[in-house]
């Protein structure tokens, strides 16, 4: 099978019932693991994302796409390898300290995931310190910081110079969002990209690892 259109359209259409018996015909019919990854997982979610960011689907409909994205990559994950895996961007992502939101920085990991970036999930009300750590182990090419109220902003900030004083800074590039965040203030603390939301967040991530 080289067209994935059905495997997109289960993703995309939101009916993920047939999702395990298509790629298991794929995979019968000799398509490598990474295509079935990348022309259709990967690529029903990049749609998601544009109508996301259109506002022609909601959060509802795309966390339900994100977690069919999910149970597909699952039935994937043991035939990759290194096929599919060792090119990807190492992301680190967490809700910075005091703030417990999780719900849309949940959502950034899933569409980072989905497309095709290693994505290491801290958590909510993570330290300066626990993001730096998380950076190093990982050796991590982008921190994504998410934040939700207003007074939890400064973290982002104290997270940025945390990073820079550990020596880090030119290795990693470093994301911010949530529902207060502006471009301005990513510009303002010294962050290399903000996104609106989980789909231009996941294409962001891509276009600052190429
Ligand atoms: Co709270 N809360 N909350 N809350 N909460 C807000 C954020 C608030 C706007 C409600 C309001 O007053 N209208 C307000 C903040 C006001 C402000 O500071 N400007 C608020 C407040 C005040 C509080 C408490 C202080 C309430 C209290 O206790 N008095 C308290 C604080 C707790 C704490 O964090 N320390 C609190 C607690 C909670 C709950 C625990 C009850 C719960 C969180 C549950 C959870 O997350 N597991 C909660 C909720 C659910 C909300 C609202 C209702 C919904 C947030 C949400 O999940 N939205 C919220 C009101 C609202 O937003 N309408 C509110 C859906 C989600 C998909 O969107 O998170 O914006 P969002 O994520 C988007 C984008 O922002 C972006 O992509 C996502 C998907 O498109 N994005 C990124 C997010 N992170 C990104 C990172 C990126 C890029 C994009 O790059 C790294």
């Amino acid at each position: 099978m080289t067209d994935f259109s059905e495997i997109r359209e289960c993703l995309v259409g939101l009916d993920d019932s047939r999702l395990p018996g298509l790629i298991s015909r794929a995979l019968d019919a000799g398509a490598a693991p990474a295509d079935i990854l990348n022309q259709g997982l990967i690529a029903a979610m990049d749609i998601v994302g544009e109508r996301m960011e259109n506002g022609e689907m909601f959060i509802p409909e795309v966390l339900m796409a994100a977690q069919s994205m999910s149970t597909g990559v699952d039935i994937l994950k043991p035939l990759l390898g290194d096929e599919g895996g060792s090119d990807r961007g190492r992301v680190v992502i967490g809700t910075v300290q005091g703030d417990l939101h999780d719900i849309g920085k949940n959502l950034v990991a899933m569409m980072m995931e989905s497309a095709g970036l290693a994505v290491h999930n801290l958590g909510v009300d993570i330290t300066p310190e626990a993001f730096v750590a998380a950076v190093k182990e990982q050796d991590a090419n982008i921190l994504c910081l998410s934040a939700l109220l207003t007074t939890t902003m400064p973290m982002m900030k104290q997270t940025v110079d945390a990073i820079v004083e550990s020596g880090l800074r030119d290795k990693v590039k470093i994301m911010v969002g949530g529902a207060p965040v502006t471009q301005g203030f990513a510009e303002e603390i010294g962050a290399d990209a903000f996104a609106p939301d989980a789909g231009s967040a996941a294409k962001q991530a891509k276009s600052l690892i190429s």
